[in-house]
């Protein structure tokens, strides 16, 4: 499901459900697309039949928040935590700086997102008005509640974490990801995260300031070893259940998390 007001898109959600329940969620998504302050003058809906297209199905990633409070100590955050990850600082920083101004050519948000080079920084997504969005993913019968029970033991109830963590998981086993970051764009939403296979779901309680409506996502991959054809496949079209949640962490400090990154023998990437 996609809304949008006067052309500029306001709420998106997606899922995989059995098809007796097909008419119940979109009902759902209307619910939820008509929800929104902003009442939408369009909805586009969506519907693929999944038959005799294999299901993956993969585990939550884990997740844990970061104690820190303000954007620019989150930020500062989030860069360390992507060199764990193999991204340079650069790079990150790059990320950061094109998000944070709008990552279309427009100088608007972009809908997909980013895929940045995890040395350099440079962009390589084909289209950079639209981005790669991640489709077909949802959660097994009783997980997504399951999930849900898990994150608000920590705290964590906005509907948001939930369906991010959600994307985020299918995006970390996209082939040859490296990682993730992400904020949102809502400007009454700071919270991001950076996401990988191996450091699962980090939260940063904030990585931009309040009001700041400038928000969007980036993958990063290498560019030698990026094979476009595989990522957007997977991507776009590989059928991906969350078959069980992950652990859901308390919350830590920054210097606490980075040193059980040392002592599990990651090196940040300068
Ligand atoms: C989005 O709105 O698409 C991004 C949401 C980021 C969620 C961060 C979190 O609460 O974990």
């Amino acid at each position: 499901m996609s809304a949008s007001v006067r052309g500029k898109h306001v709420s998106g959600a997606e899922g995989i459900v059995p098809s007796d329940r097909v008419d119940a969620f979109i009902h759902d998504l209307l619910s939820r697309a008509r929800g929104k302050a902003a009442g939408p003058d369009e909805i586009v809906l969506s519907i693929d039949s999944l038959d005799g297209v294999s299901i993956r199905t993969l585990r939550a990633l884990d997740v844990v928040t970061l104690g820190l409070s303000g954007m620019e100590a989150g930020r500062a955050a989030a860069v360390t935590v992507l060199t764990y990850t193999g991204v340079s600082r650069r790079a990150a920083a790059e990320a950061i700086s094109i998000i944070s101004r709008g990552a279309a050519p427009s100088g608007e948000n972009m809908r997909g997102a980013m895929i940045i080079d995890a040395r350099t920084g440079e962009r390589l997504e084909a289209d950079q008005e639209r981005g790669v969005r991640v489709t077909r993913f949802g959660w097994s019968a009783g997980e997504e509640e399951k999930t849900a029970r898990k994150l608000e033991e920590r705290g964590l109830s906005h509907v948001r974490t939930r369906e991010a963590l959600a994307l985020a998981t299918k995006g970390a086993f996209a082939p040859g990801l490296i990682a993730e970051l992400c904020w949102s764009d809502d400007p009454d939403y700071t919270a991001g995260y950076v996401a990988s296979p191996v450091l699962g779901y980090v939260r940063f309680p904030s990585l931009k300031d309040f009001g700041d409506a400038k928000g969007g996502r980036a993958y990063f991959v290498s560019k030698e070893r990026f094979d476009e054809t595989a990522f957007l496949a997977y991507t776009r079209t590989e059928a991906v259940l969350i078959d069980s949640p992950g652990l859901c962490r308390p919350e830590v400090s920054p210097d606490e998390f980075l040193r059980a990154l040392e002592t599990a023998k990651g090196s940040p990437v300068r």
